[in-house]
């Protein structure tokens, strides 16, 4: 959307003013249920002991299709996308079990652990007559099962994934987020004291993306050469935009629980209570996602689950405009609404006059869309009467999308896929 700094004006300007006006055009204003998820949907207990179904499903797009998919769930309950976000502390014994309900023996890896153990001994590679057939143990199909152990790694954000004909399994969607903290230090991202964090705006985007034909294929049990796969959906957390911005939890997507709308509040000079938000990068597929969040640079303090620093533990994180996540990559980053300039705490962010009415677009129903504004809200008693107003407490939305921009769509369609929206609340907070 329009810009207010000067480092985060891109040259593609036009691209972006586009995107602002469709937003504003098509969006419907996330709501905040009461029952709003708080905070990362975490899965964790005293005992880090986890149990994860592989087992198949299917998910929504936002242009009506329906894409048979394979994922970790957890054992009550249906099938979901992506995996739970499972959390421990670093250092500590973490136990998950898998238990196989696919047709086909699958596994997991855990990246970056240490100590990996599968069924009580040392987890190994395996091999069939075929050559390599799993980078780990694997559960036997139908109704196999394998425990593994491990000790947690440094604090940071971790891909866990099938290690099992991983080009096929990972595509199909068995990944998931391992998320390990500091011990003791719930609100630090890593064990650096300039890590911490308001734990109640920390999100995951997990990143992946989807070619329907092999979803297809493989749903239907036929051949399909994953060396020739082409991407036609971009998830955010097994989400397309617009559902990116739809609450964690949303009754309409029972199989896809996860949200990423990030919400900020402005930063207060002088206030140790004002903490950023945490952003945990996740990449779940097979290609670089150049994820770009606009406004305000990101701050990157650990990458694959080591905190950016030197030596003698020297600060070395870094502001970044665009967040370039690898394949089985991981990035942490603190966001964090600084504008002191143009925002002192009032409810309008951005210093702007509402448009005149001729400016604006009403309807189809009582609704009103400004566009080519960057504030988007009149409060009652600036709208026309019996106008709702767009938004519900003078909050300000940004864009945030993969910027190779075939991945913001939806087969073709052009704006959504890995896409999601960053929402600034006012200083004095929001209602709900
Ligand atoms: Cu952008």
């Amino acid at each position: 959307m329009n810009k207010t700094r000067s480092n985060t004006v891109l040259s593609a300007a036009p691209f972006v003013l586009a995107v602002a006006t469709v937003l504003m055009l098509t969006m419907p204003v996330p709501s905040t249920a009461a029952t709003a998820v708080v905070g990362l949907p975490c899965q964790a207990n005293a005992a880090n002991t986890f149990s994860v179904d592989a087992k198949s499903g299917y998910v929504s797009t936002p242009d009506g299709n329906s894409i048979y998919m394979w994922g970790y769930s957890g054992n009550t309950g249906g099938f979901q996308l992506p995996g739970p976000m499972l959390c421990v502390d670093s250092g500590v014994t973490v136990t998950v079990v898998l238990h196989n309900t696919l047709l086909e023996a699958t596994s997991i890896v855990f990246a970056g652990q240490h100590h990996l153990r599968a069924n009580g001994h040392p987890a190994q590679p395996q091999t069939d007559s075929t050559g390599l057939s799993s980078l780990t143990d694997s559960a036997p199909a139908l109704n196999g099962s394998v425990t593994y152990t491990f000790t947690a790694g440094s604090p940071g954000t971790y891909l866990y994934e099938s290690g099992t004909d991983v080009a096929k399994q990972r595509e199909m969607g068995l990944s998931g987020a391992l998320v390990v903290r500091p011990p003791g230090q719930p609100d630090h991202a890593n064990a650096r004291a300039d890590s911490a964090f308001d734990t109640s705006r920390e999100y995951v985007y997990l990143l992946s993306e989807v070619d329907p034909d092999m979803h297809l294929a493989v749903e239907r049990n036929r051949p399909f050469d994953v060396t020739r796969t082409t991407a036609r959906y971009f998830f955010i957390n097994g989400r397309s935009m617009p559902d990116t911005i739809a609450p964690t939890g949303a009754a309409w997507l029972p199989s896809q629980p996860y949200g990423s709308l990030v919400r900020l509040k402005p930063f207060v000079p002088g206030d140790p209570n004002s903490r950023p938000a945490l952003v945990r990068y996740v990449n779940a597929g097979s290609v670089n996602y150049p994820f770009h969040p606009h406004g305000n640079d990101q701050r990157v303090i650990t990458e694959d689950g080591q905190a950016v620093q030197g030596a003698g533990g020297s600060d070395a994180s870094y502001d970044k405009f665009l967040i370039d996540v690898g394949p089985g990559q991981t990035a942490d980053t603190l966001d964090q609404w600084v504008d002191s300039e143009h925002w002192n705490g009032d409810a309008n962010p951005i210093p702007v006059p509402l448009p005149q009415l001729q400016d604006q677009i009403v309807g189809p129903g009582t609704e009103t869309w400004f566009s080519e504004n960057p504030y988007l809200g009149g409060q009652p008693g600036e709208v026309p009467a019996g106008v709702v107003r767009n938004n519900q407490c003078g909050e300000y939305y940004m864009v945030a999308h993969s910027h190779a921009l075939e991945q913001a769509t939806n087969y073709g369609a052009s704006f959504g896929g890995m896409m999601t929206l960053v929402r600034i609340d006012p200083a004095a907070g929001c209602p709900s």
